[in-house]
């Protein structure tokens, strides 16, 4: 079942099922806030009823999908495959000791990554700083927590970075993962897969130049070294989150160290089980 924020004209946003490129409007059942809906026991009989009523349905052309996210905020976790912390090893000597010890340590690397407001959704375009040389995106599986510390779905995550600046001086990490248009997730939540099946989804990235495909790269979820509970288990210690959070898990696939993003290009990140999220890239 897969859940989405969606606008249509001059409309406030909605929440929607999504299936068949069509989305069915929840707005008539009473239901208008999808913090709201991820707080309920029963997710997901509660929407197999959903479906079940004869819902207004949209053509999904008709309609632009928003980021599905309302007041959470979004957070992020790194060096979470053997992929990552190789290549961030490689990127700085500075701060290489600090990826070899982040990996294999009890804390994992938390970081605060967007507001809900500045998070992108699919086909909105997502920043490059203008004042870095290196810039990547990190595909990433996201997932949708409830202020309850419940993880009730997931969606894909793109945990735009730049390389260089993070690379110069591992203080500097705020400044490479936050500004402008750096966060997007979408197209929609995946309600209803255990850990275990989201293990077996595989992560595909495309980017795209002048039509022509400049990267491709692939991971599985399943290479991430820590359990989601885990993840979520640090996320909330300490820590309230009264309209819930989204945790991005972390990258397995970084390109090329030669490759940098340029203004015009075009990614396509998808994961098995939710869809593909796509974005074009501005310089901000
Ligand atoms: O410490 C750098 C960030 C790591 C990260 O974002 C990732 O591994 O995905
Ligand atoms: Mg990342």
């Amino acid at each position: 079942m897969k859940l989405c924020r969606f606008q249509t004209d001059h409309q406030l946003p909605c929440v929607g099922l999504l299936a068949n490129d069509a989305v069915f409007d929840l707005s008539g059942e009473g239901i208008d806030s999808l913090s709201a809906l991820l707080e309920f026991e029963g997710l997901l009989p509660q929407l197999t009823t959903l479906a079940g009523q004869n819902l207004p349905r949209l053509p999904l052309a008709d309609v632009r999908l928003l980021p599905p996210v309302e007041r959470q905020e979004v957070w992020a976790v790194g060096v979470t495959y053997l992929r990552s912390k190789t290549a961030r090893m490689e990127e700085s000597d500075f701060s290489a000791t600090a990826y070899d010890k982040v990996y294999d340590a009890p804390r994992p690397e938390l970081f605060f990554k967007s507001l809900a407001e500045k998070v992108a959704g699919t086909h909105d375009t997502v920043g490059i700083r203008r004042d870095a040389k290196w810039n990547v995106p990190e595909p990433e599986l996201a997932l949708i927590i409830n202020s309850r510390g419940h993880i009730t779905g997931f969606t894909i995550g793109n945990d735009m970075s730049s390389r260089d600046i993070e690379g110069e001086n591992l203080l500097y990490l705020p400044q490479a993962k936050i500004y402008e248009r750096s966060c997007a997730l979408g197209p929609c939540i995946a309600v209803g897969a255990s850990e275990a099946e989201a293990r077996q989804w595989g992560i595909k990235i495309e980017i795209w130049r002048g039509g022509a495909a400049v990267f491709q790269g692939e991971t599985s979820v399943g290479k991430i070294k820590r359990t989601f509970g885990e993840l979520v288990e640090y996320l909330f210690r300490s820590q309230k989150f009264p309209h819930g959070a989204v945790l991005l898990t972390g990258t397995g696939v970084v390109p090329p160290d030669g490759f940098t993003l340029q203004p015009g290009d075009k990614i396509q990140i998808n994961i098995g089980g939710i869809g593909t999220l796509e974005n074009s890239v501005v310089e901000v």
